[in-house]
């Protein structure tokens, strides 16, 4: 292995398949399987996707988004032995407030899932008398204790990064609008204590490669390596028969990830396969987590697809770094610290 996967425990038994040998150029193959999560999974529930998972106890655990019967998003939690076949609780994730009185957010979806210092955070978008972004932490998956909101509406695409940077905690996000967003950049901010943030810095934007010429968005939460943060986001084109979401990939800076080291200028995984092109939504791969090891440097991908189902892709650190950097198109948007 020529780089290394920094601060994230092994994940010996981590879902995985060898590249086939008609991969083709991407460094980044599917699960031969996917979808991984199918239509109608619990009672109630029509359609999971845009999901996040992480490594836990001796298998994995999962933050849903589960698209009711009536149409409405919550979280659900899932545990799954082996990070392909998940099982699901019955009810809906009920949070409480920080006074222990219950707390049910009006929708919520897009959940990701990160662990600093022990503790699992969960970030996703909720009403704020406007989308915005929602925030709670949980040390056992049995008690969810609902923070303080990060930000003002209208906000989307919340990421938390798996450690403290400098001593602050740092938070990517979208700012959008109230509705499905024709703009968006993904800017940074620090909190000491997850309650108040600020030095908000603009870390990339959408850019002129038509695939990602839209919007883009933050995805699965950075892997920390030795050539800086590994981001998997979301880029968004516009077409005559809608958008269209790609998955992208970044390298930021170690110390001030506000500034891009390497972005790759091409998509490095596009809706191909059936359960990406025809859906909910059609045309949507939407990155929310991965799981890597830092023994093998394998890294499994998991993506919402087309709004209606959980697919998993693969790679290795060093493919992705190595193709990331061999397409890299860094502008100036990217590489200064993004204060104006
Ligand atoms: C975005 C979000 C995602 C969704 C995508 C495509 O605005 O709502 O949850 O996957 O649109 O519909």
């Amino acid at each position: 292995m020529k780089y290394k996967i920094l601060g994230s425990p092994s994940v010996p038994d981590m879902p995985w398949q060898e590249k086939p040998a008609d991969c083709g150029d991407i460094p980044i193959w599917r699960y031969t399987e996917n979808p991984i999560i199918d239509r109608n999974p619990i009672p109630g529930v029509a359609r999971i996707f845009n999901s996040a998972v992480a490594p836990y106890e001796d298998g994995y655990i999962g933050v849903f988004r589960a698209e009711q019967t009536d149409g409405i998003p919550f979280i659900y939690l899932g545990r799954s032995k082996d990070g392909i076949h998940w099982s699901f609780e019955k009810e809906k994730i009920c949070f409480q407030d920080e006074q222990g009185n219950e707390f049910m957010p009006l929708y919520a979806y897009d959940p990701r899932l990160v662990r600093i210092d022990g503790i699992y955070y969960l970030i996703w978008c909720q009403d704020a008398y406007g989308a915005a972004i929602g925030m709670a932490r949980t040390e056992d998956f049995k008690v969810f204790t609902r923070l303080e909101n990060p930000f003002l509406p209208f906000n989307r695409n919340a990421v938390l990064f798996p450690r403290k940077i400098g001593g602050t905690y740092r938070l990517l996000s979208r700012p959008s609008d109230s509705g499905h967003t024709p703009f968006g950049d993904i800017y940074i901010s620090e909190s000491p204590d997850l309650v108040y943030w600020g030095r908000h810095r603009h870390v990339m934007g959408k850019s002129p490669e038509w695939w990602e010429s839209v919007k883009i968005g933050g995805g699965a939460a950075p892997i920390e390596t030795s050539e800086g943060w590994l981001l998997f986001y979301h880029g968004v084109t516009g077409t005559c028969n809608g958008l269209v979401y790609s998955i992208g990939g970044a390298l930021l800076d170690p110390e001030e990830p506000s500034k891009v080291l390497a972005r790759c200028s091409t998509y490095l995984l596009t809706p191909e396969k059936w359960y990406e092109e025809r859906g909910f939504v059609p045309n949507v791969c939407f990155p929310c987590a991965t799981i890597h090891d830092p023994d093998t440097g394998r890294i499994a991908i998991y993506y919402g697809a087309a709004d209606s189902y959980v697919a998993m892709a693969f790679t290795t650190l060093d493919e992705i770094i190595d193709y990331i950097r061999a397409h890299s198109v860094v502008r100036e948007s990217d590489s200064e610290i993004g204060r104006r």
